[in-house]
């Protein structure tokens, strides 16, 4: 049983070698402690983001904490995601919102949906409404996903699902990101919300399932 304590430490600390061997050691037991772990590095990224408040940290270890992310998900995600599913593969629209640029959260939540077997269009970073409704409507796409960590990626993802509504697309629009939350989805008229990739996945699934 790893400690995950020194997993969130390592992270936080920015120590590539510590992080990367305690993530082999959870792959190279079954893979069953996958998920602490992502939840583990979740936390360090967390310390990151607080260290970077306090002064500590600067742009720079920013960007290093979100390729650290990345290789922990490479490793991780074999295990966090069941079996692929067999038949033609749904297709889905991926992005971050208008005005927000962070997007290690949305390419670990492609890379889990593309291993579980959709084809995701993912549209990028800083992402107007108007391009989503038109590659929604362009390419008959019924499922929308939508990411954002800024506060203010509340008010495009709200945006986005009017202008998706005002143009009588009739989808699903699930969104995520750390300040997404129940009400908010409510208050924006999101069909779904997710902080995790896995609720994602099989959010997804059953959407994919009733099209
Ligand atoms: C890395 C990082 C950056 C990097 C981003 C690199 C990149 N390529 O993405 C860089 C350096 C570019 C950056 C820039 C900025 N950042 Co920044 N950044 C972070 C940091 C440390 C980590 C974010 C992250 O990647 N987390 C890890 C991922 C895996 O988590 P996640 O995104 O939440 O995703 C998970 C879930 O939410 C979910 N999920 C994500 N998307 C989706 C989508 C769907 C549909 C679903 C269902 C689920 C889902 O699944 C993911 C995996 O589990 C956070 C601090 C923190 N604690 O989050 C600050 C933070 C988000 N940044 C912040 C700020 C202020 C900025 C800047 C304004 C800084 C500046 N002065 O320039 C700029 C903003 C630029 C912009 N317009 O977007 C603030 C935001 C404050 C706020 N409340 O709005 C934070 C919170 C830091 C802080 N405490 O001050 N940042």
């Amino acid at each position: 049983m790893l400690d995950f304590d020194n997993l969130v430490q390592a992270m936080g600390d920015l120590d590539e070698d510590t992080m990367i061997e305690m993530l082999e050691d959870v792959m190279a037991d079954g893979g069953s402690e996958a998920g602490q772990a992502m939840e583990a590095c979740q936390k360090g990224m967390e310390v990151v983001g607080s260290l970077f408040e306090e002064g500590e940290y600067f742009v720079g270890d920013l960007i290093y904490a979100g390729e650290l992310m990345t290789q922990a998900v490479e490793i991780l995600t074999p295990a966090l995601v069941g079996s692929e599913s067999s038949g033609p593969k749904t297709k889905m629209i991926l992005c971050t919102v208008k005005d927000d640029l962070h997007d290690i959260g949305k390419n670990i939540v492609r890379s889990m949906l593309e291993a579980a077997g959709f084809d995701v269009v993912d549209l990028g970073i800083d992402v107007d409404p108007e391009k989503v409704v038109e590659v929604a409507k362009e390419q008959n796409i019924k499922i929308v996903a939508l990411s954002g960590v800024l506060t203010l990626a509340l008010d495009s993802m709200k945006d986005t699902i009017d202008a998706l509504r005002a143009s009588g697309w009739d989808g699903k629009v699930i969104i995520g990101g750390a300040p997404v939350s129940e009400e908010a989805a409510a208050a924006m008229g999101a069909d779904e919300w997710a902080h995790s990739p896995q609720k994602t996945i099989s959010v997804c699934k059953e959407w994919a399932a009733a099209l």
